[in-house]
């Protein structure tokens, strides 16, 4: 007998402080007009007073709540986010002692906008295993303490935000295809944290630390390679692009959605949207997305949907997966 693992509960949680395009165009060289019409982005929610581990515990409470699982019951929660409150604890371990999952083990992973599919994919292959039986899977992000408020190619992008899904065992495949893919080769293009040298005996002492994007050749790679790896793997399975019901993207431009569909040949309409409302937010981005799909009934959760997730961003990171919801 094998085990399967299945998206039981899906929860989200957003800052309440929203920042509006104008509230941006009066602090920077910039318009409501040129940040919607590129980027289809209207507003964001921006933390003021709460850290990465405070929007991660709100979601993993809702998630435990709403499923009406104890927390002791819980073997692990991944928390994907390049915006840790600390390096050491990490975010995990703080909702892991925040909700009481006591018999959980906790960590962060690290794989930028890609990195709620690349958790998500772990967290399946443990439950695979047959070891564990329930496991926490959240994206979590606070990019506005990341961001170069005095750039305008960028702080306009970005905002804050967290959401994710309880994963069970179970004795049906929901877990149909996956595809996983870096290329460290171009990180450069898409960096942020302290880069630079600091101690005393060292002779660079850099603390270059702001969000840094070379905006077209992210554009390039999302719509050329990542389109690519999601029509080979929709192949690879023996779907075609009509087989799959929702397409659940990473949130970083709707221009960039409009260009993958038409791509892939199927209609923008399958491609569910909320950059408008939240902005990019990395890897919070498409359990998010999932949490307010299933809220308002676009996603039932139960088990007769054929979706496909798929995160792309930096490292470079890009991964693809086709589960059945
Ligand atoms: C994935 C993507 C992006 C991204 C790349 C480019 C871009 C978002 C460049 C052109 C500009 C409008 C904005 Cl595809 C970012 C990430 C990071 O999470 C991941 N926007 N744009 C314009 O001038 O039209």
């Amino acid at each position: 007998m094998t085990a399967h693992a299945k998206i039981s509960q899906v929860a989200h949680y957003v800052p309440d402080q929203v920042i509006h395009n104008d509230d941006l165009a009066r602090i920077m060289d910039t318009s409501d007009e040129w940040i919607s019409s590129r980027t289809g982005i209207r507003k964001r929610h921006i933390a003021r007073d709460q850290q990465t581990s405070d929007l991660a515990t709100k979601v993993a409470a809702s998630l435990l709540e709403k499923s009406q699982i104890p927390a002791e019951a819980i073997d692990f929660i991944i928390v994907a986010t390049i915006t840790p409150d600390s390096n050491m604890p990490s975010t995990a371990t703080k909702v892991q002692a925040a909700v009481g999952a006591h018999q959980a083990f906790a960590y962060d992973l690290s794989a930028a906008c890609s990195g709620f599919v690349f958790a998500l994919s772990t967290a399946e292959k443990m439950i695979a295993s047959g070891r564990y039986q329930k496991g926490i899977v959240i994206g979590a992000e606070i990019l506005s303490k990341t961001v170069d408020w005095s750039d305008r190619t960028t702080a306009v992008l970005f905002g804050d935000g967290a959401g994710g899904v309880l994963l069970e065992a179970s004795s049906e495949p929901h877990f149909l295809a996956e595809s996983l893919h870096s290329d460290g080769g171009r990180g450069q293009s898409l960096v942020s944290g302290i880069q630079g040298l600091h101690s005393p005996f060292s002779d660079k002492q850099e603390d270059d630390s702001y969000l840094k994007m070379d905006g077209r050749a992210i554009f390039e790679f999302a719509i050329r390679d990542v389109t690519k790896s999601i029509g080979k793997l929709i192949e690879d399975c023996q779907l075609t692009a009509d087989d799959i019901d929702i397409f659940l993207m990473h949130q970083a431009n709707f221009r960039i959605l409009e260009k993958m569909a038409q791509k892939l040949g199927v209609s923008i309409d399958k491609f569910p949207a909320n950059m408008m409302e939240y902005g990019n937010t990395s890897a919070a981005s498409i359990p998010i997305l999932l949490s307010e799909c299933v809220a308002n009934g676009n996603i039932k959760l139960d088990g007769s949907q054929t979706t496909l997730m798929s995160g792309f961003g930096g490292g470079l990171t890009w991964g693809t997966l086709v589960i059945k919801l």
